[in-house]
């Protein structure tokens, strides 16, 4: 080893270990959970982490093929090898590092013979099942708790309103919940928020009331954004959130730019982003995860894998294990939770945000878990996916349940303070989504304007062509409608 890669290493250690005590004991199911990575052949960084939280040690090779997805091609491929165990101890250094030959044809498998392992602490009963893991306070369990019904609550009734006709269009977290609250609850405000769609919770948890969520809904002039965007699609500079995207993935890359940023500012927070399981099949993720790693980048990358992107199913959007697997192939770590399991949850995103803000990199999260309601109110799952199989997740596996079947192990909980908090929500919904109703809609004045400080030409005929349209026909727009500015040119 040279002396500079030496130094290097020395202080790469140094820093892990800084992390790993800090972290210690919980590191243990961070290391458990990496166990699969210890196996086989990481980039020798990475090696160096798993040996340092587990003490493991790093396999040179791997022998034989594996079958675990297409078990018929591995067979084939199988009689193709070439068996010839002598080794040479040659070793060149090709640009990206050392490597060893070896006289033996290796094919290295498609997956691992058994899937990497969920970290969970919870049980299916609210029971945990180690004592390993940064204790919260009842205060602060009753808060994540009271959020994640809050969100629930909020969904539900914003559905019927949507039923009923009075928005557009809805998309609930429903089996998210504990995705959603947890890791938000174990976020500094400071880390920006790159999100998809399914992560209302995040917002809420930092402070976005029912009220605001209502007034984007209806996108009226309460709306910060204006009524600019169609419902869900909300944004809070206030909250470090930035606004939706439904153009799956496209948040990726601004997260790792922003995540680049941080770093270039020497600044102790990182940036987070949401996404599905189905924004991995997109090539702004493969391009951003890419960049993050090679920028080194403060940056959590969370994939909530709740098992469908629309009506299609996992198994027909990849072959490989999941989304954890993938950050081996980018040189990112990675760690699988249990994406119904909210104490999990919270302690993974806590460990995750001390390797990316402490180490400068990215860390990957899959939370496996399971996407209960529909993809949006414009979609019925029951023509894709059979009954019983939501059905058995809902009742066994409900993240909200879950958490408050450990609040009443802890006894913190109790069924009256429940019955209270729900009917209590249920009156804050209602009442935000009435109020919202009657807010007026944001001026048309405005609809072009905080682009341009001079607005195009285009963009001013098309002011012309709308503001003429809603004079024709008057009774068809918002009453507020009647009264604009008609400065604009035409
Ligand atoms: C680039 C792009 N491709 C396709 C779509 C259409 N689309 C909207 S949602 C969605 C599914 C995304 O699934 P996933 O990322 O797993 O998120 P989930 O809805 O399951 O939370 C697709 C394909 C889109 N909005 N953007
Ligand atoms: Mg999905």
């Amino acid at each position: 080893m040279s002396k500079i890669s030496k130094q290097m290493a020395s202080s790469f250690i140094s820093k892990s270990r800084g992390v790993i005590n800090y972290l210690n004991p919980r590191i243990q199911f961070l290391a458990s959970s990496l166990s699969h990575h210890r196996d086989h052949h990481m980039p020798r960084r990475h090696a160096k982490i798993a040996q340092t939280f587990s003490g493991g040690n790093i396999r040179s090779d791997i022998s034989g093929v594996r079958q675990y997805f297409v078990p018929a091609k591995a067979k084939q491929l199988e009689t193709l090898q070439i068996d010839d165990t002598t080794y040479h101890n040659k070793v060149l250094n090709y640009p990206g590092g050392e490597v060893k030959f070896i006289s033996k044809l290796n094919i290295l498998p498609e997956s691992q013979e058994e899937r990497i392992h969920c970290y969970r602490i919870l049980d299916d009963d609210g029971v945990p099942t180690t004592n390993h893991f940064e204790k919260v306070s009842e205060e602060f369990a009753i808060k994540i708790y009271r959020k994640m019904v809050a969100l629930r609550t909020m969904d539900s009734i914003f559905s019927e309103a949507q039923k009923e006709g009075k928005i557009s269009f809805y998309l609930t977290t429903e089996g998210e919940e504990a995705i959603n609250v947890a890791s938000a609850a174990a976020l500094q405000m400071d880390d920006p928020v790159f999100p998809q769609y399914r992560e209302a919770g995040v917002l809420l948890w930092r402070g976005f009331t029912l009220r605001d969520f209502a007034n984007q809904c209806f996108g009226n002039s309460n709306d910060w954004n204006k009524g600019r965007q169609m419902p869900i699609h909300y944004g809070s500079n206030k909250f470090n959130y930035f606004t939706v995207s439904s153009t799956i993935a496209a948040q990726v890359p601004h997260a790792v730019g922003a995540a680049y940023s941080l770093k270039m500012d020497g600044s102790n927070a990182c940036a987070v982003t949401y996404f599905g399981e189905g924004g991995t099949s997109t090539g702004d993720f493969h391009g951003a995860i890419n960049f993050a790693a090679v920028l080194e980048t403060p940056l959590i990358l969370f994939c909530r894998n709740n098992g469908w992107a629309i009506s299609t199913p996992v198994a027909e959007q990849f072959r490989c294990d999941g989304v954890a697997v993938k950050g081996e192939g980018y040189g990112v770590v990675s760690i699988r939770v249990d994406g119904n399991d909210a104490l999990a949850i919270y302690n993974a995103v806590r460990v995750a945000r001390q390797i990316a803000t402490t180490q400068q990199r990215p860390v990957l999260i899959e939370a496996l878990t399971y996407r209960s309601g529909n993809h949006t109110t414009l979609d019925d799952s029951t023509r894709y996916r059979s009954d019983e199989e939501s059905k058995w997740w809902k009742v066994t596996q409900d993240p909200v349940t879950r958490f408050r079947k450990w609040l009443e192990y802890e006894n913190w909980w109790n069924p009256i303070v429940e019955e209270e908090l729900v009917a209590n929500l249920k009156i804050q919904v209602l009442e935000a989504i009435e109020d919202a109703e009657k807010i007026e809609k944001p001026s048309i004045d405005d609809i072009f304007t905080d682009v341009y400080d001079t607005s195009p030409t285009n963009l001013q005929e098309q002011e012309a062509l709308l503001k003429q349209t809603i004079k024709k026909d008057p009774h068809e727009y918002p009453s507020n409608f009647k009264n604009f500015n008609t400065t604009t040119k035409n």
